[in-house]
C-alpha cells in the first residue's frame, strides 16, 4: 500500500551514511596513508589491507598484510596512480608475518621505506628498505633496525636535516611489554589507574638505517601538564604516530584506539613534551583511526582512511580532505560524515 512504501522510503533516507570523501582507489583496499610531497607529487604509502581468513582478535591478528603498493597523485584530487607491489613479506629476510602501518623519507638521493612487522617469534620490530625511486620497488635490510619495537613508524625531517622516528602502539602492537627498551612477553595490557604507555622517538644515523641514541618515551601531557593515566582513553596514546611542523611548533598527533579519536598536541622540541590541544578527526567507520598531515603549494592536507567500501574493519580505503588551522594554530576538528 502507499502509506507503507512511503514509511520505508523516509527510513532509508534518514540511515543512509554520508562521507566527507570518497576512497583514493577502489582496486585494493589500503589503511594507515602516511603522505609526502617528493618532487612535487604526493606519494601515499599505505598498508595494504587483505583479507586472508584469520579471525579477528583483540590483538589485531586479522591485519594480515602481505605486501605494501605505493599510490600517487599530482595533487589532491588529480588522478591516483597505484605503482604495484613494492615490497613483499616474502622478500624481507627477518619478518613473518603482519607487514602493518610503514613510512618513507628521502635522504642520501635514496628513499628509505620503513615498516613494521612480526618476526619469527612473533615480536613486532622495524625494519627499512631502500629504493632509488619513491614508487619503489624497495630492497629490504637483512635484519630489523636494532634496538627497535613495536608498530607504525613515522620518520619526521627537522630544519636542521635531522631525522626523527617516532613509533609504538599498544594492545596488539606490543608497546606496553617494552619497559627501558627491555622486552616482557609477560606484560599485560595497564590497568586503568596506571600511567598511560607513551610513545618513543629516536633520531637516525645519517646513513638512515639505524638509531643514532637509546630509544625515549616521548611525554605527552594533558591540559594541566600532567601524564595520562590509561583510563584516560579519550585522550591518551594509543597507535599511529605522526609528526609535523607549523609556525616553528612540532605537532604531534595519535589515534586514542580504543575510543577511535585522533587527537594532536603541540612541543617545542622534536623529544617533547607535547600537550594535547584537541581532536582532528573525530571516529571514523570502522574501529581503526591512522592518518598523515602534509603540506602542498600552501594547502595542507590530512590523509586517513575508513571502511567505507567494505564495511570491514581490516580491509580498510584511504581518503584524504582539507586541513585547516586557526589563527592561534589550533586545528579545526573534522567530522569524517562531512556534518
Ligand atoms: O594496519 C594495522 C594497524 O592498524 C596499524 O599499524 C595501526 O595503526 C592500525 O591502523
Amino acid at each position: 500500500n502507499k502509506e507503507a512504501e512511503k514509511d520505508t522510503t523516509t527510513a532509508v533516507a534518514v540511515t543512509e551514511k554520508t562521507y566527507l570523501s570518497q576512497p583514493l582507489v577502489t582496486n585494493i583496499y589500503t589503511a594507515d596513508p602516511s603522505a609526502h610531497v617528493f618532487n612535487g607529487r604526493i606519494y601515499v604509502y599505505p598498508s595494504h589491507d587483505t583479507a586472508t581468513g584469520i579471525p579477528e582478535d583483540d590483538l589485531g591478528s586479522h591485519f594480515d598484510m602481505r605486501d605494501y603498493h605505493i599510490l600517487s597523485m599530482d595533487s589532491v584530487g588529480a588522478r591516483v596512480t597505484d605503482h604495484g607491489v613494492a615490497l613483499k613479506l616474502a622478500d624481507v629476510p627477518w619478518a613473518s608475518r603482519q607487514l602493518w602501518a610503514p613510512d618513507v623519507a628521502f635522504a642520501n638521493n635514496k628513499y628509505y621505506l620503513y615498516f613494521p612487522a612480526k618476526d619469527s617469534k612473533g615480536v613486532f620490530h622495524i625494519g627499512v628498505a631502500t629504493s632509488p625511486k619513491p614508487e619503489g620497488p624497495f630492497t629490504a635490510a637483512k635484519t630489523p633496525i636494532k634496538g627497535s619495537y613495536s608498530i607504525d613508524p613515522c620518520v619526521f625531517r627537522d630544519d636542521d636535516g635531522k631525522y626523527y622516528m617516532y613509533f609504538g602502539g599498544i594492545w596488539g602492537g606490543q608497546l606496553q611489554r617494552w619497559n627501558n627498551n627491555q622486552y616482557d612477553s609477560t606484560k599485560a595490557n595497564r590497568a586503568g589507574d596506571e600511567q598511560a604507555v607513551l610513545p618513543r622517538v629516536a633520531r637516525l644515523t645519517p646513513d638512515m638505517m639505524s638509531f643514532a641514541e637509546p630509544v625515549k618515551e616521548v611525554k605527552l601531557l594533558n591540559e594541566k601538564g600532567e601524564l595520562y593515566k590509561e583510563k584516560d582513553n579519550s585522550q591518551r596514546f594509543f597507535e599511529a604516530s605522526w609528526v609535523h611542523k607549523y609556525n616553528g611548533k612540532y605537532y604531534f598527533s595519535y589515534s586514542t584506539g580504543d575510543t577511535h579519536n585522533l587527537c594532536y598536541a603541540i612541543g617545542e622540541s622534536p623529544y617533547g613534551p607535547f600537550t594535547y590541544k584537541g581532536v582532528i578527526l573525530k571516529p571514523v567507520e570502522g574501529w581503526t583511526s591512522h592518518h598523515s598531515i602534509i603540506e602542498q603549494n600552501g594547502k595542507w592536507y590530512l590523509f586517513y582512511h575508513d571502511v567505507q567500501l567494505s564495511g570491514k574493519t581490516f580491509l580498510r580505503n584511504v581518503k584524504v580532505t582539507e586541513l585547516h588551522y586557526n589563527p592561534d594554530g589550533s586545528i579545526q576538528t573534522i567530522d569524517p560524515a562531512g556534518k
